[in-house]
């Protein structure tokens, strides 16, 4: 079992109703466990423009394999209507797939980390809440990203008390 993250945005349609949807779809599958999720936030747009996103990230243990999983998270968007006009289009949902455990991957269809991830706050704030020990591969500690991203707008809109159950040293 892996640990991975996915980052689910969206800023066209119901975007609350189809994130919390979007998590159950993730929940439903036989290979994934969802072991925490964030709050929600509503961000700023960035590289991109439209109305404001929602945003949350969402923690899974998971059996499928990084590329496996990257379907299932296209399929969870064609489901929801995604199309894809022109790069950074507003959608009715963006599932990417942030962090595969502690893995780098760089294929033709997947990269991982998300080689966008650590420049932009609604992705390193719900990162960060969610397992603020949290260390991305290449980058360092999450939490030593968050200062470069202050500038960008995030707030908090539904509180989740989902955080990763941190171990003890003795469990
Ligand atoms: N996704 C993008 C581009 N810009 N901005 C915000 N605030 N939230 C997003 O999810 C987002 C974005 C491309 O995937
Ligand atoms: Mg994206
Ligand atoms: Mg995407």
């Amino acid at each position: 079992m892996t640990l991975a993250y996915l980052g689910l945005g969206a800023n066209l349609g119901d975007a609350r109703q189809t994130i919390k949807d979007a998590v159950v779809c993730l929940a439903q599958h036989p290979s994934v466990t969802v072991v925490a999720k964030s709050s929600l936030y509503r961000t700023e747009p960035v590289d991109a423009g439209g109305e404001d996103y929602l945003n949350v990230v969402a923690a899974v243990d998971t059996s499928l394999d990084a590329h496996r999983l990257l379907a299932l998270c296209l399929a969870i968007e064609q489901h929801f209507g995604r199309e894809r006009p022109y790069p950074n289009a507003p959608r009715t949902l963006d599932l990417d797939v942030l962090l595969y455990g502690d893995e780098t991957i760089d294929s033709l269809e997947l990269v991982v980390p998300h080689p966008r991830m650590t420049r932009r706050a609604f992705v390193l704030v719900p990162l960060a809440e969610l397992n603020i020990a949290l260390k991305i591969p290449g980058h360092g500690p999450v939490d030593a990203l968050l200062p470069a991203v202050a500038d960008q707008r995030i707030e908090k809109v539904e509180v989740c008390q989902c955080r990763i159950p941190t171990r003890t040293p003795s469990s």
